[in-house]
């Protein structure tokens, strides 16, 4: 067993965007590809000589092998101990809080996440830090450029390890821990919520139907809620997980799982169903033929955070990605609570939840969390809400009309536009960043442009910025259009459009919600010229 270092030439495409690198499984089987970003991380990140590293996957196609690989760097590169999830396993919540429990130094995850997965589909890796979230824009930018640099990287010569049997094994020098992916993680929500009454709910004939996608919470979903909450056996549906999804696209939407939509709008619906996507940090919350936008899910989090053990009287704030709607700020002004808006993407809330200014936390695109990890957490989620049920007694669309009674509905949508040529959405992009000049004051339609720019992030704990966050038009009357490209897709660009208006009166608060937003969803058609400059008549995907 020997140490040898291999020569390699730097990739030019190893840049992580939104979460990590991400790109189709054929990319990261090319000889060194993914050697040289693990080599990367060892290079510039520092603590694994002492510190436990934690390393885990959503299952997908490729993780095993890649799980392998990192195993001989990791050796090689003097780590002292992996902290491993059994099979090679572990969600992107339940990774964080082991980073955190363990004090590691830090972890690597493998996963694109609501990217599907297959050998002609997509892969992913992210590092985290010893924070327990992704790793900051500094850490990335530092692993990045490493790979534009890389001439070498180092391996163990090793046999691959059985990556099921729990326990300790060597590899050279260092010792790979392999732990039940589940338990730490159901045992931190245990502390969380309200256990007890959950499992009355259970009792009383409360139904629900958890939807995994074959993805990884099948395992976490199973023993959460069908073990120590007792809820029926079959709540938790396609939860074994499978290295394609099933041929599914693990993203949970409307669109995507829509089995559990059409169950929840059917005629034998039960009171709640929730899914959540490949890596099992997002989540889709319904009620009784009832869909809960996810920026409407952490305004309702945020005003009943009180009925929840583990957030009784210290909720400090609430932060959303500048995107989501600000249904929650209502919520915190009301409250008194701080209120950050951040760009799009888990790793600009870690900052503020370090910080104690913020404790709970959520994106539009089906992502809600809270302090307990330093990742979105697909599954907490979905306890919030279960403890929220079993204490108030009422269906989900009572509860969410009540909220709308109380602060007003921010009616909102997101239009994709998926694997548009890259040209053209830089192009629209670069258009409307020229037009915020001329922009404000200007009528469009009914509404009057209050302000347009390209959204510009400066952290107030470490004062590092961020430039070109999305192109923000805000109208007079405090509605929203939002104009971004996609950090996460591996086929040409997506264009997203996110649009936002906000009715106090109650007796409108029943609207179609693309009704509701035709006008402003011209609007944002018409200045951008999506169809002119994409060729594309209709959004791929509406959620
Ligand atoms: C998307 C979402 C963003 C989320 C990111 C990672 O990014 O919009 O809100 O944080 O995915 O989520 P983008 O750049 O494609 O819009 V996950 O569950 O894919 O790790
Ligand atoms: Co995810």
């Amino acid at each position: 067993m020997s140490v040898e270092t291999i020569a390699s030439q730097p990739f030019q495409d190893q840049k992580p965007g939104t979460s990590g690198l991400r790109k189709k499984v054929k990319v990261f089987e090319k000889p060194h590809y993914l050697e040289n970003f693990v080599q990367s991380i060892f290079d510039t990140q520092d603590g694994y000589q002492n510190a436990p590293l934690v390393v885990g996957g959503d299952g997908r196609y490729y993780n095993r092998q890649a799980i392998q690989k990192i195993l001989r760097i990791a050796a090689a590169n003097g780590c002292g101990r992996v902290l491993l999830g059994q099979g090679g396993i572990f969600s992107t919540p339940a990774v964080s809080h082991m980073i955190r429990k363990h004090n590691a130094c830090g972890g690597i995850i493998l996963s694109a996440s609501h990217n599907p997965g297959g050998p002609d589909e997509d892969f992913g890796i992210k590092f985290n830090t010893p924070n327990g979230g992704p790793a900051a824009e500094k850490v990335t930018e530092a692993i990045y450029t490493a790979t534009l640099h890389i001439n070498r990287y180092r391996v163990l010569d090793t046999p691959d390890i059985d990556l099921d049997q729990i326990g300790t094994t060597q590899v050279g020098d260092m010792q790979v821990e392999i732990v039940d992916s589940v338990r730490d993680y159901a045992d931190l929500m245990e502390q969380l919520f309200d256990f007890e009454r959950i499992r009355a709910l259970f009792q009383s004939g409360f139904r629900m139907r958890f939807d995994a996608m074959h993805a990884v919470t099948g395992p976490y979903a199973r023993e959460i809620l069908e073990q120590r909450l007792g809820a029926p056996a079959g709540t938790v549906v396609n939860g074994v997980p499978l290295e394609d999804f099933g041929h599914g696209h693990p993203d949970p939407n409307l669109v995507y799982a829509k089995e559990l939509a059409d169950h929840l709008f059917g005629p034998d619906a039960p009171d709640f169903g929730a899914a959540s996507d490949g890596d099992g940090d997002r989540n889709m919350v319904l009620g009784r033929h009832f869909f809960v936008t996810p920026s409407d899910s952490l305004a309702v989090i945020l005003a009943n955070a009180d009925l929840a053990p583990g957030y009784r009287s210290r909720v400090t704030g609430v932060a959303r990605s500048m995107p989501t709607s600000q249904a929650a700020d209502r919520v915190a002004a009301k409250l008194g609570l701080n209120c950050y808006e951040t760009p799009t993407g888990w790793k600009f809330f870690g900052n503020l939840l370090d910080a104690g200014k913020i404790t709970l936390c959520g994106e539009e695109s089906f992502g809600t969390g809270s302090d307990h990890v330093r990742e979105k957490d697909g599954l907490w989620a979905v306890l919030f809400w279960l403890n929220i049920l079993a204490e108030r007694r009422q269906s989900v669309a009572e509860i969410v009309r009540e909220h709308w009674r109380s602060y007003g509905r921010n009616y909102y949508t997101r239009h994709d536009y998926e694997a548009v040529d890259s040209t053209a959405a830089n192009g629209l992009i670069d258009a409307l960043r020229a037009a915020c000049a001329t922009l404000p004051g200007q009528p469009l339609g009914s509404y009057t442009v209050d302000y347009a720019d390209d959204f510009r992030y400066l952290d107030p704990i470490d004062d590092s910025v961020s430039e070109k966050q999305g192109i923000r038009i805000g109208f007079k009357d405090g509605s929203r259009i939002v104009y971004r490209l996609s950090g996460t897709g591996t086929e040409g660009a997506t264009l997203r459009i996110y649009i936002e208006a906000y009715e106090a009166d109650p007796a409108k608060h029943d609207l179609d919600t693309q009704q509701a937003l035709a006008e402003l969803i011209g609007i944002a058609d018409s200045l951008a010229g999506i169809r002119k400059r994409t060729g594309r008549n209709e959004p791929t995907v509406i959620t």
